[in-house]
């Protein structure tokens, strides 16, 4: 039962150095002070939106952290959009806050910002999500699951569930997403071996429960459809969006269509309470606490680890009722 436990390992890959060294030319503008009157560390932290259960859960857990360990955050919202991050990112550098980090939306096209703050010598923290660039100093900790494993685990569940035989359909993340490629990059992986496992049609659903029914919908409705004997949807939330619309269409889902998906949110156990859901891959979005302690370290000038691998399980309807009242997210 172990396993069931979120664990967090640190996966230690090299040792960095903060880039914090010797910083603080600017003026601070950010004065927090706590109840000693000490100087506060200040985290600007950039999301990537409210898309889902998970997110939410994240962006929680971000600001209790931050309070519980007597962060000043400094928390902006992008809406799921590249340049209001960059924005972010940058009235951070204005701010002269003392550690960035932020959930890259998409993987590409971060350099000349990451170079920016980099010249500002502020120490950049990646959560969640990593960022596609040449040059590795643009940024000191990558913090997340492993997306590719995730898939992996995803496609081995399905391969077992179906006898290797699947008509599939998959809903994708946002596109250029790290957990859109790297899912279905693992997904493909471990249905490799299965000639007989096919899928059909693929399709972004944006991470959200309304776009996941919707192109569910529209997979429904094709001639073809019929035909379609497994879903794997990029994220729960999507999973669920799709269980309405296979309902809506007069099909069990569960049942006449397989269904894996990824997260672990607390409405995916309950699906698969339901029989309506088959197994769901936990991805644990409660790294507020190793977030902070990486912040508090980078701005002392301590090493912290490159990359911390978050630890996850795979529950299918066997698991789902004991460990549902003990669900966080
Ligand atoms: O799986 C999805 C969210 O980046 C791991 O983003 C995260 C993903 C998560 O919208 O639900």
């Amino acid at each position: 039962m172990k396993k069931l436990l979120p664990l967090l390992a640190f996966a230690t890959v090299t040792m960095t150095l903060a880039t914090g060294c010797g910083k603080k030319e600017a003026p601070d503008s950010t004065n927090a002070t706590d109840a000693g009157g000490k100087k506060k560390l200040t985290l600007g932290f950039s999301q990537v939106g409210a898309e889902s259960a998970w997110r939410t859960a994240n962006s929680q857990n971000i600001k209790d952290e931050a309070a519980k360990n007597g962060v000043n955050l400094v928390f902006s919202d992008a809406q799921q959009k590249q340049e209001n991050q960059i924005k972010a990112l940058r009235s951070f550098v204005a701010q002269n806050v003392d550690v960035i980090a932020f959930s890259p939306v998409v993987e590409t096209g971060w350099e000349p910002v990451l170079q920016e703050i980099k010249a500002a010598k502020i120490p950049v923290v990646l959560s969640d999500r990593s960022v596609d660039v040449s040059d590795p100093s643009l940024y000191a900790s990558f913090i997340g699951a492993d997306f590719v494993e995730e898939g992996r685990r995803a496609g081995k569940f399905l391969a077992e569930k179906t006898g290797g035989k699947a008509t599939i359909v998959e809903l994708v993340g946002t596109p250029g997403a790290a957990p859109a490629i790297d899912r279905a990059k693992g997904f493909r992986e471990a249905i490799a071996s299965h000639p007989d496992m096919k899928i059909v049609k693929s399709q972004s659903g944006d991470f959200t429960r309304a776009k996941g029914k919707e192109v569910m919908e529209a997979f429904l409705r094709a001639p073809d459809a019929g035909q379609i004997t497994a879903l794997f949807s990029h994220n729960d939330d999507m999973a669920l969006g799709a269980i309405q619309a296979i309902e809506e269409a007069g099909r069990q889902p569960g049942k006449d269509i397989a269904i894996v998906s990824i997260d672990g949110v607390k409405g995916a156990f309950e699906a698969m309470k339901a029989g309506k859901l088959n197994c769901t891959v936990e991805c644990n979005p409660l790294i507020g606490g190793q977030i902070m302690d990486l912040a508090q370290k980078l701005a002392n000038h301590q090493e912290v680890p490159r990359r911390v691998v978050s630890q996850e399980g795979v529950f299918d309807q066997s698991k789902a009722e004991a460990e549902l009242p003990s669900r966080k997210y």
